[in-house]
């Protein structure tokens, strides 16, 4: 098998990165972007927020009164609601760019993406970094935005080298360094690795990936189940097989079926829809993302198309929603309906990624 060479590459400070684009005089302040609730006033947590305010101790998921005091004695910090809208857009844009530099793309989030340029760089991890730093100055650029990569052998390896140094940063790993890269990095940089198993293994008196690789991996099994064991004994070691793979492209988040016979009813075709919507549900949860809009397709007895489909207030991942969404379209499709249906399909877009922890089992 012949080394492959993968970039990892994640925008900085995202969203509050996004709101300095349109507000350049935002960029010596402290800038924190929030999920405001329902509840009014405060109540709401800070989405992200840029370096200035993270100086102060900002941090993604804390609660917005407790940002608002760490940056009490800071008149010229800014709290700003989220435009999730904006920054799909400023998010498109970006993605379009990186996809030039790939030979094999894998959008991962809004603000991250996987690239496979083993044919791009003839597996060269010169001309690799060189394309690195070439995609960074486009994206500077051309949208002037700041980004960081990281570039080694595998999705893995690459996603803790972009985590490595922030913002604006660029790290390489050669191959033959991808152990000692990850020797003396914390346990808890794997990806996957949250809180909760940190602690286990400092208990154990393990800090380091290097700690952990005096842990064989039937230890490891039995601590964590052989999936989760197993990922953790390679993981510590640099490896890692999964392809980067055009996963994320809404293409595979839609499902269509040939119904048994051609037809009109509402009662049949909805039972074939919420079959649809629990299929296209359980790839969603799987690769941990919400999506906004839901979007129901006809392809009638003449094989010609009809479709519908509708934006939500909020992205989410119930299946309820989703099922309720359908069947109202599906509603609305057949008031006017004249043909039989021949096919029936469902699609689901305009994804987030689900901030926060990751399970580690669905992680890649
Ligand atoms: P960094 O560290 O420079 O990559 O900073 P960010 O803000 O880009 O952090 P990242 O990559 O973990 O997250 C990308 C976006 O996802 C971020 O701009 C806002 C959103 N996000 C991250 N963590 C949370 C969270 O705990 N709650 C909410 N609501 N949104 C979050
Ligand atoms: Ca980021
Ligand atoms: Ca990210």
């Amino acid at each position: 098998m012949h080394e492959r060479v993968v970039f990892h590459i994640d925008f900085d400070y995202f969203y509050a990165q996004c709101e300095e684009l349109r507000k350049p005089e935002l960029r010596t302040r402290p800038v924190v972007v929030c999920v405001f609730s329902d509840r009014g006033g405060d109540s709401g947590a800070v989405a992200t927020a840029n370096y200035q305010a993270r100086k102060y101790g900002v941090k993604s998921g804390m609660p917005i009164k407790f940002a608002k005091r760490k940056l009490e004695e800071v008149p010229e910090a800014v709290f700003l609601p989220t435009d999730f809208e904006y920054y799909s857009e400023i998010s498109e844009a970006a993605m379009k760019i990186i996809r030039e530099h790939a030979d094999i793309f894998e959008y991962v989030g809004r603000d991250e993406a996987y690239l496979d340029v083993t044919k791009k760089t003839g597996g060269n991890f010169a001309s690799a970094a060189h394309l690195a730093q070439q995609l960074k100055n486009a994206l500077r650029s051309n949208i002037g935005l700041s980004s960081t990569i990281g570039v080694s052998v595998n999705k893995l390896v690459s996603k803790i080298a972009s985590g490595f140094k922030k913002p604006d940063g660029l790290t390489v790993v050669q191959p033959d360094k991808t152990e000692s890269f990850l020797d003396p990095l914390p346990i808890k940089d794997i990806p996957g690795i949250g809180k909760k198993t940190e602690e286990k293994f400092h208990e154990m008196g393990l800090q380091t990936i290097s700690d952990l690789k005096k842990l064989d991996v039937f230890k490891l099994n039995s601590l964590f189940g052989r999936k989760t064991g197993t990922y953790i004994f390679n993981a510590a070691r640099g490896i890692d097989d999964y392809p980067v793979s055009p996963r994320g492209d809404p293409i595979q988040y839609s499902r269509i079926i040939t119904l048994k016979q051609d037809t009109k009813d509402f009662e049949f075709l909805a039972k074939d829809l919420e079959h649809l919507c629990i299929e296209i549900h359980g790839a969603i949860l799987k690769d941990n993302l919400v999506f906004k809009s839901i979007g129901i397709q006809f392809v009638q007895e003449d094989l010609s198309n009809r479709t519908k489909s509708r934006t939500l207030k909020n992205p989410t991942s119930s299946l309820d929603e989703l099922k309720k969404t359908a069947l109202q379209l599906l509603k609305e499709l057949l008031e006017d309906q004249r043909l039989l249906v021949r096919r029936l399909g469902v699609k689901v877009s305009d994804f987030t990624e689900v901030a926060g922890q990751i399970d580690i089992t669905s992680y890649f």
